[in-house]
């Protein structure tokens, strides 16, 4: 069972049940985010109803975005061979639809609220992110998003996103938002343009959005950049002129060309009435369609390594970043508390002690106040059981100042995380590891011991293995089957694991 309980286990266990027949390496990778998840657990870096597993998106992600009737839908319909998208001249699609795989011939379509709640999709708890932008917004979740399920082939373990037409100008924050949470997401992003519009002048603000805010990314390379309808352009004098024009307006936002594509829809197209002409166009549509879908294809290749990279990510962020940042707030955590306990309780102590010479209660080092004598001058008690309240008082003080201490070190470590951007809540493993029942001298954060930096590191060592594994299978697609190549690959090479085993050591040392 998880540690969160029951509702991720239920989840795993579909993600499971559904990487069983489609990626036997994946379905390990989930068995390591489990193991992430009892760390995280017992460290106190993961609450509540959570696990890492679900902090990324496991299905390929193809997003569809463009300028409105760009042909978006109509390309996706094509692509995947069945008419799940409208279709239209005006502005059709006012939301994002998501569009996977279901075994059901009669696909269905469900509301966006389905797709907030269920953390297999990518739009979970996206509410809360359309709410922080625009309040109010959230909860209308349903007017941005939909799910629909087709039983198309090409839908296999993929999931693609067609979105509304863009149209910088009139773009709400939520939507905006939305566009930039997919393509944060997505393995693959189509952007479409429409050839209909000769002058790419005319769509510079749309332009700015969906280029010069793409290209510069660190994952650009994600981007195919397609001019679509062109057989509108062969009515043209002169047809090229127009796809030139659009090559140069993207040229001079720095895009390079093996990644700007001119196609148009085999069944919408007007006809070509010159056949040398029609020919053409052809031979080159399917060329870059061939190379599109080609992409689409792919893009479950890179979804393995992506989710191995994400593995293996966080297991570095919290042996890496995590740690070590409660450990430095627990550092200055424990100065505080010495210093607090240092004047508070040295202070009370000078003043008792001052007060009880000035009032000669002391008799050389035994203690005689009046009070504590009868008639014949012997104490009433042994006067060390007054040590006792004294103690109470102190040790009053003391956790009051632990207490206090962690207190004021909470805004800190949490901008500090944010800053960050770490993936785990190191305010949980630095309440815990500053609990009452902690002792002081406990360096490391609570939950850091042997074992479980043990168990973290193998963690590390299997993303080289899985990283093979599919390096086997994916340059060798004839070869082995998944599972077999998996059992095949060769043990880890000791030195890959020096860098993990280095930093277990060096974390050691700095504690
Ligand atoms: N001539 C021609 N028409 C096309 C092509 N692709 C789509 N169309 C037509 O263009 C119109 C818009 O297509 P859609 O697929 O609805 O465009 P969209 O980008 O999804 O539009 P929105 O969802 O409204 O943003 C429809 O009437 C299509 O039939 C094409 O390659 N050539
Ligand atoms: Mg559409």
């Amino acid at each position: 069972m998880h540690p969160a309980g029951k509702i991720i286990e239920s989840r795993l266990q579909h993600l499971e049940t559904h990487l069983e027949q489609e990626n036997p390496v994946l379905l390990e990778t989930v068995k390591s985010f489990r193991t992430l998840d009892e760390i995280g657990f017992k460290l106190g870096l993961l609450e509540g109803d959570n696990s890492y597993s679900m902090q990324i998106p496991w299905w390929p992600l193809i997003s569809i975005l463009g300028t409105f009737s760009a042909g978006k839908s109509t390309f996706i319909n094509h692509y995947i061979g069945h008419k799940i998208q409208r279709s239209g001249n005006q502005a059709v699609d006012d939301k994002f639809t998501v569009i996977c795989y279901s075994r059901e011939e009669t696909g269905h379509a469900l509301p966006g609220v389905a797709l907030d709640s269920d953390p297999r999709f990518p739009f979970y708890q996206m509410s809360d992110e359309i709410e922080k932008v625009a309040t109010g917004e959230g909860a209308r979740i349903d007017a941005y998003l939909q799910l629909k399920t087709c039983p198309s082939d090409k839908l296999r373990g993929k999931i693609v996103i067609d979105s509304p037409g863009f149209d910088a100008d009139a773009q709400r924050t939520a939507t905006l938002r939305i566009t930039d949470h997919i393509i944060g997401l997505s393995d693959l992003v189509l952007v479409f343009f429409d050839a209909r519009h000769p002058e790419p002048g005319a769509m510079r603000d749309t332009l700015d959005h969906l280029i010069d805010d793409t290209i510069n990314r660190p994952d650009s390379g994600k981007f195919l950049y397609i001019l679509n309808q062109i057989d509108t352009t062969a009515r043209e004098n002169n047809p090229e002129d127009v796809i030139a024009a659009w090559q140069r307006a993207l040229g001079e936002r720095g895009l390079t060309a093996g990644r700007f594509y001119t196609i148009y829809s085999p069944e919408a197209a007007i006809p070509i009435e010159d056949t040398a002409l029609r020919e053409r166009y052809e031979q080159k549509r399917d060329q870059d369609l061939k190379d599109i879908h080609g992409r689409m294809e792919e893009v479950e290749i890179e979804r393995a390594y992506r989710i191995v990279g994400a593995l293996e990510k966080t297991a570095r962020d919290i042996e890496e970043r995590s740690i070590p940042l409660v450990a430095k707030t627990l550092k200055r955590w424990r100065k505080r508390v010495f210093w607090g306990d240092g004047v508070l309780i040295g202070g009370l102590l000078a003043l008792l002690l001052f007060f009880s010479i000035k009032a000669n209660y002391w008799k050389g080092f035994s203690f005689t106040p009046p009070w504590l004598l009868d008639a014949a001058g012997n104490p009433i008690f042994n006067p060390w059981l007054l040590l006792i309240p004294l103690l109470l008082v102190f040790g009053a003080i003391h956790f009051s100042v632990r207490s206090l201490a962690a207190k004021s070190l909470i805004a800190s470590l949490h901008k500090q995380s944010e800053a960050a951007g770490l993936l785990c809540n190191p305010l949980g493993s630095f309440l815990r590891s500053t609990k009452p029942w902690r002792s002081m001298l406990m360096r490391a954060p609570a939950g850091w011991g042997r074992r479980t930096r043990a168990r973290l590191t193998e963690v590390i060592k299997s993303t080289d293995n899985y990283v093979q594994t599919l390096n086997d299978r994916f340059t060798n697609p004839s070869g082995n089957s998944l599972k077999t190549a998996h059992h095949s690959a060769a043990p880890e090479d000791s030195t890959d694991t020096a860098p993990a085993e280095e930093i277990a050591t060096a974390q050691e040392q700095n504690a």
